[in-house]
């Protein structure tokens, strides 16, 4: 893939380099590409710094960084990446994200998106990319509302918010993010909250050591259209942030889809993790049987033969 997004070159990987040759870590300096054009206090900003945290710790370089979106306030976050990128399609992130993932294994592919892209028009693809197990980490920046055009109703907004398209409020139920990828199929399935830095640290970490589709949940305040909607979560605003109970067996669907249910704000952490093969893997052994089959010939070739066998 080539640098779609950034209109900075990125940063030459010498700079990268010890003396002995040997690559380091980016610095924050590297990793950072444009200023953010959030408001000031948008909850994204948090997952923004999180996930410069995590690059920097996982000590990822320029070229093994994916950050992959789609649109709305949340989405403008590979603009503010030095690393490859796109900015895609409303709702379409996944299908986007789904391809990098599936034609370079050495890279792990981040998505990221918002509540109306993920789960209103980008619905089917939340769906799909989590049955299919394609191996990726999804974070939804959830703010309860359609940030970029201005105060619509989402589908995770509560009955009864006021916005442009429900003046008398919402009328209708919204949906647990969680709770719905445990039922697709998810194999990670984590809460988090952009008020809790350590929580959203750990909880992406994790999410990019797991092998297959890991969704990451995470409450992020708008405060321009919806102030305060997780005050509830928060400790400093007189909410209550609760952990996942340790004794919560991660592998349990049941267990895990029934502490999802859990009234809202509901629990943080990890709620469901299981292993099962990727879409990644189960193609690569297509792939292997079929050039074990066809030594010599090229992929084209091959697949010009699958073709001819589907006439
Ligand atoms: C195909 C298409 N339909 C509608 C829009 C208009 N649109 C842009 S962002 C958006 C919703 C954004 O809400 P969300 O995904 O929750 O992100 P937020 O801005 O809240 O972070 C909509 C409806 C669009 N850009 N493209
Ligand atoms: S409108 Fe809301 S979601 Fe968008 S940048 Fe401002 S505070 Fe953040
Ligand atoms: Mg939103």
């Amino acid at each position: 893939m080539s640098q779609i997004l950034t209109e900075k070159p990125m940063v030459p990987s010498a700079v990268t380099e010890s003396a002995t040759g040997e690559r380091k870590g980016l610095t924050r300096k590297e990793i950072v590409a444009d200023h953010p054009t959030w408001c000031p206090g948008c909850g994204d900003f948090s997952v923004l710094a999180l996930y410069f945290k995590l690059i920097e710790k996982r000590k990822l370089w320029h070229e093994k960084i994916t950050t992959i979106s789609g649109i709305g306030c949340s989405s403008r976050f590979p603009y503010f990446v030095q690393a490859h990128g796109a900015h895609f399609i409303h709702g379409r992130a996944l299908p986007f994200a789904s391809g990098v993932s599936l034609s370079r294994p050495d890279l792990h592919v981040f998505a990221f998106s918002g509540d109306g892209d993920a789960f209103s028009i980008g619905g089917n693809h939340f769906t799909h990319t989590a049955r299919k197990n394609i191996k990726m980490t999804l974070v939804v920046m959830d703010n309860q509302v359609y940030g970029l055009t201005k105060k619509q109703t989402s589908p995770t907004s509560p009955l009864g918010f006021k916005s442009k398209t429900d003046i008398w409020g919402a009328v209708d139920y919204p949906i647990n993010p969680a709770k719905q990828a445990i039922s697709v199929g998810a194999s990670f399935v984590a809460r988090t909250s952009a008020t809790n830095p350590n929580h959203v640290l750990a909880t992406m970490e994790a999410a990019m050591d797991h092998d297959g589709f890991s969704f990451v949940h995470c409450l992020s305040e708008c405060v321009e259209f919806y102030e305060g909607a997780f005050d509830a979560a928060n400790p400093r605003k007189g909410g209550a942030f609760n952990e996942v109970p340790k004794s919560h067996d991660v592998t349990d669907e049941m267990a895990a889809y029934k502490l999802a249910s859990a009234d809202f704000p509901g629990y943080f952490g990890v709620l469901y993790n299981v292993n099962k093969p990727t879409k990644n893997a189960r193609e690569a052994e297509i792939n292997a049987t079929l050039q074990g089959k066809f030594a010599g010939l090229k992929d084209w070739q091959i697949l010009q033969k699958t073709f001819d066998k589907m006439k």
